[in-house]
């Protein structure tokens, strides 16, 4: 009897917390708490959104669902305005109560994505206006709307325009056409291409929506180690399946194209963009593809890279490979996003150095339709890299960012790791191309250099787990590419806020100790597995956990030994004019935080620098005492994180509260190994000890070497 009544007090108080499985993401649509539900109830009374196109249709559903959930009442549909509170949502055509408002000033700022969000009085009635120059904006308009009401924020005196910053948000999924996922930790692509196109998932209209959510407009979705067979007609009709259902969503789908694909499924004995019937196939096949799927985005290309074919095969260019076809899609107003993730095995400079070497003579030979994608630092989406050269130096041709969000090399599902602080980092990051304040963000929103195109893609970190990206907090990631994709200039906290009132609860305890713990995690990661400058020192193949004792594979750039340089002087990778001058690729001002080996930045040091094992740090400790510090203060963070978690259970429902619990568990351990197997190996070298007042490693090093992991994901 008592616990009857106990539970119906929890139910009424609204804080029993049901048990979930994060398959709703941050569209949880949870009840508001009691005093803003008071408020809301009066704002919101009625719903007037005519229109029956598919999007303005998703947008009407979208609120229903939306407010239904959190106001806890149906909302009265209305044709005309008659109540107090009532949202008028639309645009000048699908809604003759927008056009009689005369908003042609402000809609003339927003672009066609943008949105304005007003209080209004209309016909005497206090209304809330969600309006936008065409129906996808309504759609952006009407999430951000929920998304004020999910974190409750007031709605007095309304008065919100917001349009993105960046043109193509993209994602990219690195999804093979037997469903694996490679560098995926979520489980197997959404895509099921056996069942398309007759099967259309809930769930792709899941990812459509929360994708809409957030503002992210493309996906590419195929692996950029491309298969020619999904440009083959039966995989057309399915990737058009996909495309109509994503459409009223806004977003686009782009494929990778295999450039040899002219051969293995187009029967011709070459793929030399320059031989006439390449050219004459690619043609052909762009027409066919638009014949399923007239918007369709483009491709995105990985040519000659870690054996993927391409030009050069034919003694040509990347611009060659890329205008031709570029050609192909642009009377379709296609575009073409070339990648420039390339480095050869064969070519004995500095890894670092080979895309910048590769790509910058190539500026302003690229067709108008072509974009260059460039990861955010020359090597390989480390836990910390400076950013990429080529950002700034090549003027004439518009890049994409290129993100990871599946952490191959932050922890991949098993370790907290909020990335947008990695993102900002990058973005914020100086290149002093056009002098100070040529920001990398500014290089991509083609601002500086007047671009017409400007984009950001991030690797997606989604898979069919019920969660979609395996740890809970990992959802996170997806959201902060999507939020900073729109709005750059928002900050890592205000998006760890929303993120998780809207995935979590509004309970401010809970937001201030889980928004730490978010901030910090990036750093506490780079800490305890590759601090100061440490890089590409992970285990080889799946890149889980350490390895910086590998030596033996095939191609130099792939062992560990090849990116620290450990011996008995010291550690680190010279890349100054004394070491492989890798440093030059970028602008003076830039070269400034790093070329000084007293000077430069700790962050980088070990990036740039072969430093001493004595060598005096900033805070008094030798290079290899600092060592130490990091690795230790890292592993020693992952506790705090633990008992910061444990803290909040009352917060959490108990599912959520668990999986959480249990990874942080998972995640201190794989700190210990990354400390235990780094320090124990660089020690080799250093020959020093560790402080005596660290614990001591409780393993050899032996053992570490030792460990293998054959069914490691993702790989
Ligand atoms: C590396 C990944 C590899 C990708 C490659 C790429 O380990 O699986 O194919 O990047 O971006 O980080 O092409």
């Amino acid at each position: 009897m008592k616990k009857k009544f106990l539970f119906l007090l929890l139910l009424l108080s609204g804080t029993f917390l049901f048990a979930e499985d994060g398959y709703d993401l941050w569209l949880r649509y949870k009840p508001v708490n009691k005093i803003v539900l008071s408020k809301y109830k009066q704002a919101i009374q009625a719903l007037h959104i005519p229109g029956t196109s598919q999007t303005i249709t998703a947008a009407k559903e979208e609120l229903i669902t939306g407010l239904k959930g959190l106001l806890q009442t149906s909302i009265l549909l209305t044709t005309t305005i008659k109540n107090n509170g009532t949202i008028v949502a639309g645009t000048s055509s699908s809604s003759p109560v927008i056009k009689s408002l005369d908003l042609q000033s402000d809609l003339s700022k927003i672009g066609n994505e943008g949105f304005l969000i007003f209080s209004k009085t209309i016909n005497g009635k206090n209304c809330i206006v969600i309006t936008a120059n065409t129906d996808i904006g309504i759609l952006y308009g009407v999430f951000h709307f929920l998304r004020l009401l999910q974190t409750e924020q007031s709605l007095d005196n309304l008065n919100l325009s917001s349009s993105p910053k960046l043109q193509l948000r993209l994602l990219n999924h690195w999804d093979n056409l037997n469903r694996t996922v490679e560098r995926g930790y979520a489980g197997f692509s959404l895509w099921n291409w056996h069942t398309l196109p007759g099967l259309i998932d809930k769930r792709y209209i899941d990812y459509a929506r929360a994708n809409a959510s957030i503002g992210i407009n493309g996906t590419v979705l195929t692996n950029v180690n491309a298969n020619a067979t999904i440009l083959t007609a039966p995989y057309l009709t399915k990737v058009a399946a996909l495309a109509n259902t994503f459409r009223p969503y806004g977003i686009k789908v782009y494929l990778t194209a295999r450039f040899s694909a002219p051969i293995e499924i187009g029967g011709l004995k070459t793929a030399d963009p320059l031989d006439e019937g390449v050219r004459n196939w690619w043609k052909e096949k762009a027409r066919e593809i638009y014949s399923y799927i007239p918007d369709f985005g483009g491709f995105l290309v990985k040519a000659n890279s870690e054996g993927q074919p391409g030009p050069q095969d034919y003694k040509r260019t990347h611009a060659d490979g890329a205008n031709m076809l570029a050609d192909a899609v642009a009377p379709f107003n296609g575009i073409v996003i070339w990648r420039a993730f390339v480095y050869a095995a064969e070519n004995p400079v500095d890894r670092h150095k080979q895309a910048y070497d590769d790509f910058v003579p190539l500026d302003g030979k690229f067709r108008s339709n072509v974009m260059v994608q460039v990861k955010n630092g020359a090597i390989d989406f480390m836990p910390r890299e400076p950013f990429h050269p080529l950002f700034g130096a090549m003027p004439k041709t518009p890049l994409v960012m290129e993100f990871q969000v599946t952490q191959e090399y932050l922890g991949q599902a098993t370790n907290l790791v909020y990335l947008a602080p990695l993102f900002k980092e990058v973005l914020d990051s100086d290149t002093y191309s056009n002098g100070k304040g040529s920001t990398v963000a500014k290089v991509i929103d083609g601002s500086l250099n007047n671009h017409r195109l400007s984009g950001m893609a991030g690797v997606s970190n989604i898979g069919n787990d019920i969660n979609w990206c395996g740890h809970p907090f990992a959802q996170s990631n997806w959201y902060a590419l999507g939020r900073l994709n729109w709005d750059y200039n928002l900050s890592s906290e205000k998006i760890a806020d929303e993120w998780l009132r809207m995935t979590f609860t509004n309970n401010g305890s809970f937001i201030s100790s889980a928004k730490k713990m978010m901030l910090e995690s990036r750093d506490i990661m780079v800490q305890y597995s590759n601090p100061n400058g440490l890089h590409h020192i992970m285990g080889t193949g799946h890149h889980y956990g350490p390895a910086p004792w590998v030596s033996n594979l095939n191609r130099p750039e792939w062992n560990p030994v090849y990116y620290h340089k450990a011996d008995s002087i010291g550690l680190g990778f010279n890349r100054t004019s004394t070491g492989s001058n890798a440093i030059a690729q970028y602008f003076p001002e830039a070269r400034k935080l790093w070329e000084d080996i007293n000077s430069c930045d700790e962050k980088y040091l070990l990036w740039f620098h072969h430093v001493s094992w004595n060598f005096k740090m900033k805070s008094g400790r030798t290079l290899w005492n600092e060592l130490c510090f990091q690795y230790y203060t890292g592993t020693e963070r992952v506790k705090q994180m633990q008992q910061s978690w444990n803290v909040l259970k009352q917060f959490v429902d108990v599912d959520r509260f668990e999986h959480v619990k249990q990874l942080l568990g998972i995640q201190y351990n794989e700190a210990v190994w990354w400390r235990n197997a780094c320090l124990l190996y660089f020690q080799t070298f250093s020959k020093m000890p560790i402080p005596s007042h660290y614990e001591k490693p409780d393993k050899t090093l032996e053992y570490y070497k030792s460990l293998r992991f054959p069914f490691a994901p993702g790989n």
